[in-house]
This record gives structure tokens, C-alpha cells and sequence, in this order.
């Protein structure tokens, strides 16, 4: 059952049908899926295939951005649930952005939303944040970790401009990476301290690197 929802979910989102991924996605929450299992186990993966269809010149701009449309607007309901019962008392505080030059926001938002859903403050600073306004936030609001998130290999870049940059106002929030050009490698050689390939993961990588931090 579960998995026939997971491939409705991830079908219509690859036909680019907004009411079947929007009709099977509050189907799936009726049945008692959780949304972290949705985002990771039907959207992320529909998405991937979207991603590789247009890598592949199978689709083409417009059907990416119907594509993206369709995904805000589910995890607009997903986050919205997720959020439902939350308590004021939160576990740390991240501040999340997309890098300077880069518009890509989705894998970001799928971050900002599996934190939240896992009880973390979250400061979105949404897409094209400069290492500058990223340190700004984690002043004013004394974040614990920084997420930055990058998809192009041109805007990669920018993840190691924001580790020089928040060295140099001493800012010694946990800084943590991700995106599709973005590696474990990567994130070492510029001095970061965590790479998560999901938003999944990024939650573990957030708990074990705070509890870590606190000891
Ligand atoms: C959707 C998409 C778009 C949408 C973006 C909509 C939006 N609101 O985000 C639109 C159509 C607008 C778009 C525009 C462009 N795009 Co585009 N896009 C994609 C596409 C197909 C999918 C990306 C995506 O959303 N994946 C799904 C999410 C869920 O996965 P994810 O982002 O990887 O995130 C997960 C993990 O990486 C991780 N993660 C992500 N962030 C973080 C952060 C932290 C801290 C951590 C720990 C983890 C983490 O967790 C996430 C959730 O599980 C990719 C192809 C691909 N294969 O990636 C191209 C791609 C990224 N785009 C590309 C390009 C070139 C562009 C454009 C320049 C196109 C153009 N010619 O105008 C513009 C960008 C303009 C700009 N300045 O940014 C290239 C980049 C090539 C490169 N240089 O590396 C790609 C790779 C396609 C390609 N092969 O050419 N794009």
C-alpha cells in the first residue's frame, strides 16, 4: 500500500500532474505516512528523475519549472504538517540559504523542512544569499550551524567564500553543506564541518554535530 502510494506520488510528479501528486500526496497522509517518508521515499525521487530526464534533453526549462512549481506547492502542505504540534522548545538554531549567483531552492527547502519537522529553529534566508547576509543572521539570531546549499558547479565556489568569510568575523557556527556538486571532499578541503547527501541525513548530521558541539 505504502509503496503503490509512493509510485502514484512519484508518477504524477513525472507526468507533471499537479492534482494526482496533490490528490495521492493527502491520500498518503490520510493512510498515516509520515512527510519526511513522502519528501524522501516519492518527491525527492521524482524529482531526481526530472533532473535526469533534463540532463538527459528529454524535457527542457518550462516542464523543470512546472516540475518545481508542483514540488513547492506539496511541500507547502507537507511543511505545514510537519510543523503541527511543534513545541516553543527547539534543539538549536540553523540558518539555511542557497549560495550567492544560484536560484535553486527546492533541495533546500526539502532541508528546511525536514529540520523544522525534527523540532530545529530555522532562519531561511531563501536563494542567492551572499556569505555576508549569512553571517549577519547568525549574529542577530545566534545561530548554532549554517546550511548553505549549491546546485551548479559554477556557484560551488561560493560555499568556500562563505567558510573564508565567516572565519574572518569569527563566526564559529557549525557550517554544513549540500547540493548535487557538493561532496564529502569538497566540503573538507574548504574547512566545513559536515556534507549530507539528503535532507534526511542532514537532520542526523545536525543532531550528532550540536550534541557533539554541547558536550
Ligand atoms: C529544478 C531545476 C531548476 C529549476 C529550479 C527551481 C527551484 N526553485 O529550485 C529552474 C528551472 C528554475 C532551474 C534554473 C536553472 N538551472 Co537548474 N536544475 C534543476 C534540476 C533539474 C533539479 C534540481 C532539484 O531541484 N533537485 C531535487 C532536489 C530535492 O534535490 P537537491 O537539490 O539535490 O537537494 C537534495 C540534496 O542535494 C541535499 N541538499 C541540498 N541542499 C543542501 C544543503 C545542505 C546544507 C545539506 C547538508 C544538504 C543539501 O538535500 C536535498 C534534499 O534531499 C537540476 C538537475 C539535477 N540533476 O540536479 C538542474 C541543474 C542544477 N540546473 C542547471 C542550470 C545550468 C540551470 C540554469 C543556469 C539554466 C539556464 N540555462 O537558465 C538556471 C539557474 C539560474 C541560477 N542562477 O541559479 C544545471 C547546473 C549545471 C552546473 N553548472 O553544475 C543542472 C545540474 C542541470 C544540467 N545538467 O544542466 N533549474
Amino acid at each position: 500500500m505504502k509503496e503503490e502510494l509512493f509510485d502514484t506520488i512519484r508518477g504524477a510528479l513525472e507526468k507533471l500532474d499537479r492534482e494526482g501528486v496533490l490528490e495521492s500526496l493527502s491520500k498518503a497522509l490520510y493512510e498515516g505516512i509520515t512527510p519526511e517518508e513522502i519528501i524522501t521515499e516519492a518527491l525527492s525521487k521524482g524529482m531526481d528523475t526530472i533532473g535526469r530526464r533534463f540532463d538527459e534533453g528529454e524535457l527542457f526549462l518550462p516542464q523543470v519549472l512546472m516540475a518545481s512549481k508542483i514540488m513547492d506547492d506539496a511541500m507547502a502542505i507537507l511543511s505545514e504538517r510537519m510543523n503541527e504540534g511543534s513545541t516553543d522548545h527547539h534543539r538549536a538554531i540553523v540558518v539555511m540559504g542557497t549560495v550567492s549567483g544560484d536560484i535553486h531552492d527546492i533541495g533546500k527547502n526539502v532541508c528546511v523542512a525536514m529540520l523544522k519537522g525534527a523540532r530545529y529553529e530555522v532562519i531561511d534566508l531563501g536563494n542567492d544569499v551572499s556569505p555576508e547576509d549569512f553571517v549577519k543572521s547568525v549574529v542577530e539570531y545566534s545561530a548554532d550551524a549554517v546550511g548553505a546549499s549549491s546546485l551548479m558547479t559554477t556557484t560551488l565556489i561560493s560555499q568556500k567564500n562563505l567558510v573564508k568569510t565567516m572565519q574572518e568575523f569569527g563566526c564559529n557556527a557549525l557550517k554544513l553543506f549540500g547540493g548535487a556538486p557538493c561532496s564529502e571532499e569538497w566540503v573538507e578541503s574548504i574547512g566545513g564541518d559536515g556534507y549530507s547527501s539528503n535532507g534526511r541525513d542532514m537532520v542526523l548530521l545536525v543532531d550528532r554535530l550540536i550534541d557533539k558541539k554541547s558536550e
